[in-house]
């Protein structure tokens, strides 16, 4: 394996962060096909922000193709990938994160879901890889539009959503501004278990986010008392996170999750994340279902085209969510 990517240095130090838990949290796991399912995502949603979904009905042999087609793509020369680059932010990308100077170890494919409006960039990127690979990003993106549409369906459903399939309908309606990640951690021979940072914390600004990857280890989340605690891999089974949008929306009832990703590896690292975004227009405030009468929401309205321009112009770990604070 031939190594892609410079070391990067960091001012973090996160291989003495005496708040790493070494036990692995028990993340909820939800059977999506559980007649209470929508109980325990709600429940899941304000204790952690994270759930594991199992039971998603996603072939799996989708999965093995989408997988195998991105690593063929990250294998490729630097010069081919660079062809898809710089990220706009969409596009292949490497080392950078954002354009406010995060830096990862990592290397990437950020793709709009809604085709025309990264036109350049996603042909690009298909460009470099055969047809097949196009193929299967369109049907995985489907099929992530309808497993973030049904968890917002069953959270409409649990908590009486007034009016019907609002949140659902964000993530369905074509004009849906979502986006696909395809993250690629590469192998670290030096120096022996010192941990880098590979995607640093932050929380997702839009309204779910499902994530699914290879069976390396990695990923970390905040709990509420400050500390990380790892989340196992599981290759046949997505998480999911909630963002900041869902945050705001249900009035602070489910918290976005912070998250980040070490590496400190032999094994590389491939992870897919969808993150469905309402459309650009959509006012996000507070649901008045979820106001207690005669009290007033605890955010203010911003379209999500303002909120996320913003979030394009903060640094990864900012906290974000100060804009919306009355
Ligand atoms: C975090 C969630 C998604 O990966 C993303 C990221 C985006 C990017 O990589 O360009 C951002 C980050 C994410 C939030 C703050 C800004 C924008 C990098 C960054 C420093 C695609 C998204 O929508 O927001």
């Amino acid at each position: 394996m031939v190594l892609l990517l410079q070391p990067v240095t960091f001012n973090s130090d996160v291989n003495v962060n005496p708040k790493c838990k070494p036990s692995p949290v028990p993340v909820p796991v939800i059977d999506l096909t559980n007649p209470d399912a929508k109980t325990d995502i709600v429940k899941a949603c304000e204790e952690l922000g994270f759930f594991k979904v199992v039971n998603h009905g996603v072939r799996p042999d989708l999965l093995t193709q989408l997988e195998e087609e991105a690593n063929k793509f990250f294998a490729l020369s630097l010069s081919l990938k660079e062809k898809a680059g710089p990220p706009d932010p969409f596009g292949y990308g490497s080392k950078r994160i954002g354009s406010s100077g995060d830096m990862g170890w990592i290397e990437y494919i950020l793709l709009n879901a809604n085709h025309h409006l990264s036109f350049t960039k996603t042909t690009a990127v298909f460009q470099q890889a055969p047809a097949i690979f196009r193929e299967v990003v369109e049907e995985y993106m489907e099929e992530m539009k309808g497993m973030a549409s049904k968890v917002l369906e069953m959270v409409e459903e649990e908590l009486s959503i007034e009016p019907k399939e609002k949140l659902s309908k964000l993530v369905k309606v074509k004009e849906s501004d979502s986006c696909l990640r395809m993250n690629h951690y590469p192998e670290k021979e030096e120096p022996p278990d010192k941990e880098e940072i590979g995607f640093g914390e932050h929380t997702d600004p839009q309204l779910v986010s499902m994530l699914r990857s290879n069976d390396t280890e990695g990923l970390q989340i905040c709990l509420k008392d400050g500390s990380w605690v790892s989340v196992p891999p599981d290759h046949s089974s997505f998480f999911v996170s909630v963002g900041d949008t869902l945050q705001v929306m249900t009035n602070g009832r489910f918290k976005s999750v912070r998250h980040r990703v070490l590496t400190n590896t032999k094994r590389s690292r491939l992870s897919m994340i969808y993150f469905a975004g309402p459309p650009l227009t959509e006012k996000i405030a507070p649901m008045s279902c979820l106001v207690p009468e005669q009290e007033e929401g605890l955010y203010k309205e911003l379209t999500w085209s303002q909120y996320k321009s913003y979030c394009y112009k903060t640094k990864l770990g900012d906290y974000r969510l100060g804009l919306f604070e009355k």
